[in-house]
């Protein structure tokens, strides 16, 4: 073998072959300069009215399913809500451009994609209940548990979307997570072996602006987190995070050439949390009230219905189905959530090892003893 064999791993003419020599040429992959738009633009009539009605319905279903998921914590009927409120547009399209045998991989703020993806609305917050287990099947909405650990759900996409690549099955897995995640080591571990290995995934980081009370210049000293794809090889994707078609398009493209074979995509978008970070925080601590202001001036439904009305698309008619059937969903969520669930307490132990181990078992039987004892003295 010849010095000159390591040339391969040059694309570049001109350059010696060498540790210093880039591989690829980096502008292709580098992010639009300003976010992709689709509303308010020429661009939005090429998009089918019945999408274009369909993103609107489910962004006016999902905020409203935010609303009443942030009242229940309020009545004590949910233990912890992240809302998603003011970021619905990322949340739905997420959802609706993967496929059946396609896999979410959530995070704890995404818990309408999940319910958008088609998991039960109720079982999609049983975690937030306080329940141990995680209410849905990961396996049968093949949608992964909420990620509470920053980060985490990243490396598991890779690795399952590679997993069905190597058994030829045609899965594209999309990992959504948040700016602050992405100064997470996972983020770090999972873009680099999803380049190196074309796994077919799709990260979209929701730059909402703040990791807690964190600000994004606090965080981050990168040009924008689109840009951190460059740096392992893959394309980045700059998008306007309110702006529903324009995610549907951009994640559509990166699903597309994921399940083509193209590799992974980064996109970021940029996109405002309304709410506090959950019921536990006051977010006037660190953020101003004209800066949420500004914010609800580009609200996603906002946007939409002004865009739909101009083209004819949306009319009181269909703006009122649509407010219906969130209506009647918080409905279902007050019934449901107001009744007490009725739980198992031995049902700690299912799911803990596939082999309980002897000191589980011990402390199954102890519980199993104090349970019959307690319903002893009830009778
Ligand atoms: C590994 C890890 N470190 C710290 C935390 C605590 N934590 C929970 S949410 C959060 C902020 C994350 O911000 P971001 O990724 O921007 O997501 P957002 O909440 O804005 O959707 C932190 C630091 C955690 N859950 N996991
Ligand atoms: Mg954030």
């Amino acid at each position: 073998m010849t010095v000159l064999d390591h040339r391969h791993h040059t694309g570049v003419p001109g350059w010696m072959p060498g540790a210093t020599a880039p591989r690829t040429d980096p502008a292709p992959l580098l992010p639009d300069v300003s976010p992709v738009r689709v509303l308010g633009t020429p661009a939005l009539e090429k998009h089918d009215p019945a999408l274009l009605r369909e993103l609107y319905r489910r962004l006016v279903v999902g905020r409203r399913y935010n609303q009443q998921a942030t009242t229940l914590t309020k009545q004590g009927r949910l233990a912890v809500y992240p809302a998603s409120t003011g970021q619905e547009a990322c949340q739905i399209a997420a959802a609706l451009v993967l496929g059946e045998r396609d896999w979410l991989f959530p995070s704890y703020r995404d818990t309408l994609a999940v319910v958008s993806r088609g998991v039960d609305p109720l079982e999609a917050l049983t975690l937030l209940r306080g329940n141990a287990h995680t209410g849905y099947d990961p396996r049968a909405s093949r949608t992964a548990p909420l990620c509470t650990p920053l980060g985490t759900q990243a490396p598991h996409a890779v690795g399952l979307a590679h997993a069905a690549r190597l058994r030829g099955e045609p899965v594209v897995a999309l990992a959504m997570l948040g700016d602050g995640g992405t100064s997470e080591g996972d983020f770090h571990e999972a873009l680099n072996f999803a380049a190196v290995l074309r796994a077919p995934v799709v990260f979209l980081v929701q730059n909402n602006g703040y990791a807690i009370s964190v600000p994004l210049s606090a965080q981050s000293a990168a040009p924008s987190l689109a840009h951190k794809a460059v740096g392992y090889g893959m394309p980045g994707r700059l998008v306007d995070g309110n702006d529903a078609p324009a995610l549907h398009s951009v994640l559509t493209e990166a699903v597309e050439r994921a399940r083509a074979g193209g590799g992974p995509t980064l996109v970021e978008a940029l996109t405002y949390r309304i709410e506090a970070h959950t019921n536990a925080d006051d977010a006037t601590r660190y953020r101003t009230e004209p800066e949420v202001d500004a914010w609800r001036e580009h609200d996603p439904i906002l946007l939409m219905d002004r865009a739909l009305r101009e083209l004819h698309l949306l009319d009181d008619g269909l703006a009122q189905d649509a407010a219906d059937e969130a209506e009647a969903l918080a409905a279902r969520m007050r019934a449901e959530f107001h009744a007490d669930p009725e739980l198992d307490p031995m049902a700690l132990f299912t799911h803990v090892y596939a082999e309980p181990t002897p000191q589980l078992r011990e402390q199954a039987a102890q519980l199993s003893a104090e349970l019959a004892a307690e319903a002893e003295v009830q009778h």
